[in-house]
């Protein structure tokens, strides 16, 4: 497309026609949209959009072009790969989101982005086990404590898990597998603490197959996110949390250097150690390499 318009392209700093009169149409249309929030959405995302394309003096085979991205990218829509919610990611959305949601509670756990791979109702999982199911991978050892923001303890909270096997991918990426494998349901005990075994996450490209993977190359982007691991924690009567926790020491998590994670989904709060250990693990089982642990208490806030 660049190099079809190039030529094209006026010398720059033209006189761009005035079309605040088709804005203040579109505008208007919304004025009897029942719901405000409706209203108000939709009119500034007009506003938005018309400002956007007048400063950029946005010719119509550009226009069109962005279109077909977006139908190329609505296209796909298996489990496994939903272009919105990665374009979203890649351009900072989700998580400008995130952070607003999360800066309504106060003194809780930071927030991280939901991601393509969730899976609604993961397998029920009891204390003690091995998420991971014999996979390969460094063995890693996860003891959460979930208080509410004062510190008390709170049991039979809902903790969902899942990460992504030692390649980086997550299992409904795998067709070879069958059923769930490294995703599980736990509930906190009476002393709103779990553990369980998994591995240790390892950095992984998203998928760049498709419409957002053509984007990132032609931005000069890598694909790539920090290890992690994803959490998302429920109980009645408390605000839900979604979060990650990133491996200190992994790649990918340095902005200071460049990009960092593709999907900017790294907070300081939620880089932490998964120290390395050799030797008798907490629940006797035997391992002769280095296994890690991870400790980590997560806040949530009464509704
Ligand atoms: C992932 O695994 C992920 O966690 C996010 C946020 C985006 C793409 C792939
Ligand atoms: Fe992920």
């Amino acid at each position: 497309l660049r190099a079809a318009w190039r030529g094209d392209r006026p010398g720059g700093g033209r006189a761009v026609p005035d079309l605040s009169w088709l804005t203040a149409q579109v505008v208007t249309s919304f004025d009897g949209a029942p719901d405000p929030r409706v209203k108000q959405l939709l009119t500034d995302l007009v506003r938005h959009l018309h400002h956007y394309v007048t400063k950029n003096d946005v010719a119509q085979p550009e226009w069109q072009y962005a279109i077909e991205f977006l139908t190329r990218a609505g296209q796909i829509t298996t489990d496994t790969r939903q272009e919105f919610v990665l374009l979203s990611d890649v351009l900072g959305v989700s998580s400008a989101v995130d952070v607003l949601t999360n800066s309504r509670t106060p003194g809780t756990t930071a927030s991280a982005v939901l991601g393509p791979f969730y899976v609604e109702g993961p397998p029920a999982a009891e204390h003690g086990t091995d998420i991971a199911a014999g996979l390969p991978g460094t063995p890693l050892w996860v003891d959460v404590l979930v208080t509410d923001t004062g510190g008390k303890p709170v049991p039979d909270t809902m903790v969902d898990v899942w990460q992504s096997n030692e390649d980086g991918f997550y299992d409904v990426q795998l067709p070879d597998l069958n059923g769930p494998v490294l995703r599980a349901r736990f509930h906190t005990d009476a002393e709103g603490r779990l553990r369980f075994w998994t591995i240790l996450p390892s950095e992984y490209p998203i998928p760049d197959d498709g419409p957002v993977g053509q984007m990132l190359a032609a931005t000069g982007r890598h694909p790539w996110r920090a290890p992690h691991l994803h959490f998302m924690l429920a109980k009645p009567g408390y605000t839900q949390l979604i979060t990650q926790l990133f491996v200190r020491g992994g790649a990918y998590l340095d902005t200071s250097a460049g990009l960092g994670d593709a999907v900017f989904g790294v907070k300081d709060d939620l880089i932490v150690d998964f120290v390395p250990q050799h030797g008798p693990t907490p629940d006797g089982r035997s391992i002769d390499a280095e296994w890690r642990r991870l400790d980590f208490t997560f806040k949530i806030a009464p509704e």
